[in-house]
């Protein structure tokens, strides 16, 4: 619930007059920042209709899941919990198959347990075409995944479909391309380099190290992707959607723009490290969004020139904020 989507959905799902209760973990440094302005107790609570609840509560244990399903006996649930960070998940791979993968499959084990009628939005991640098969990607393309993390969504994806079939839960994959804003976290590579034109703009850092400026990614706006979410479970029937812009841009574009937002020149400054290449990389990915637009309605509304402006202006602010300039 702390982390970008989930406070994009929460503030979505909250103006709608929802009652909303989000899952956090327990952490070491309090981590409320993206929701607080959701919470009564969080001072100032900007979003009147509906309220926000936190419950510590966690994928990794079963019995947390049940105990608190038991009590909410939620209309809808929102599976965004993940070890989200691909490169990471090389490092931590049995960590990250538990919470992403079985996870996943005690969330739905839970949900049939307890005969609840919850539907379910599984969050899958177009990581899960990996090397991929054909250009664009839809619901029907082979998954083909290239890191821990992408196999352990693909195993969720199909515990997902199986637990529909067999036991008839209704429960809808998203399967989201790459999704950016200001409140993505600062080791994604779109966020890392929003952070580092601020910095460099303000004279705050010199050079931004990058791994990989060839790999492509279908890059949409966070907050029009949580709309999605919401609307596969809104629909007669759970079924599976591919949600993107259709559009594919590489690092090195990105790089491009965000400088170009702050008159500078990025081959003066972007440096490449070896440290950030990934052991297998996904060269390209490039969704097919027209089954979402057809049978939901929903299309992506932020252009990409868009998203990096708007990245990289609320890091100027950001950064100015942080160091009182
Ligand atoms: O921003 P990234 O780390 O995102 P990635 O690996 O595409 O995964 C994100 O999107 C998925 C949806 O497709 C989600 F499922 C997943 O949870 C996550 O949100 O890396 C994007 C690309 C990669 O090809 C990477 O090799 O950028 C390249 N890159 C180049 N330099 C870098 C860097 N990535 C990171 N994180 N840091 C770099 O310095």
């Amino acid at each position: 619930m702390t982390g970008q989507d989930g406070s994009y959905l929460a503030e979505l799902l909250v103006e709608k007059g929802y009652e909303v209760h989000g899952v956090v973990r327990r952490s070491s440094s309090f981590n409320r920042g993206r929701v607080e302005h959701l919470l009564e107790f969080g001072g100032h609570k900007v979003v009147d209709s509906g309220t926000l609840h936190l419950h510590y509560a966690d994928l990794g244990d079963g019995s947390s899941l049940i105990r608190l399903l038991e009590k909410i006996e939620p209309d809808e649930i929102y599976n965004l919990a993940a070890q989200s960070h691909v490169a990471v998940s090389f490092e931590i791979p049995v960590y990250t198959a538990d919470v992403v993968g079985l996870g996943t499959l005690k969330l739905l084990e839970a949900v049939r347990d307890l005969g609840l009628n919850s539907r379910i939005y599984q969050a899958g991640s177009s990581e899960m075409f990996g090397k991929v098969v054909e250009v664009p990607q839809s619901e029907k393309t082979p998954f083909y995944p290239r890191s821990p993390y992408a196999a352990a969504k693909a195993f969720a994806h199909w515990a997902a479909v199986n637990y529909r079939e067999a036991y008839q839960l209704f429960v809808c994959n998203g399967i989201l391309f790459n999704h950016e804003s200001p409140r993505r976290g600062e080791n994604f590579v779109t966020r890392k380099i929003s952070l580092g034109v601020a910095a460099i703009k303000l004279g705050l850092q010199g050079k931004l190290q990058l791994g990989n400026l060839d790999a492509k990614r279908d890059w949409g706006y966070a907050k029009d992707y949580v709309e999605a979410m919401w609307m596969m479970l809104q629909q007669d029937q759970p079924d599976d959607y591919v949600i993107a812009t259709g559009q594919t841009w590489s690092v090195r574009e990105f790089c491009e723009r965000a400088f170009r937002r702050v008159g500078l020149n990025w081959e003066d400054y972007v440096e490449v490290n070896p440290y950030y290449m990934r052991p297998t990389e996904v060269d390209i990915l490039k969704g097919d969004p027209s089954k979402a637009q057809r049978k939901l309605g929903w299309q992506a509304k932020t252009s990409f020139d868009d998203l990096v402006n708007l990245m990289v202006d609320a890091d100027l602010e950001y950064q100015k904020r942080t160091h009182r300039l």
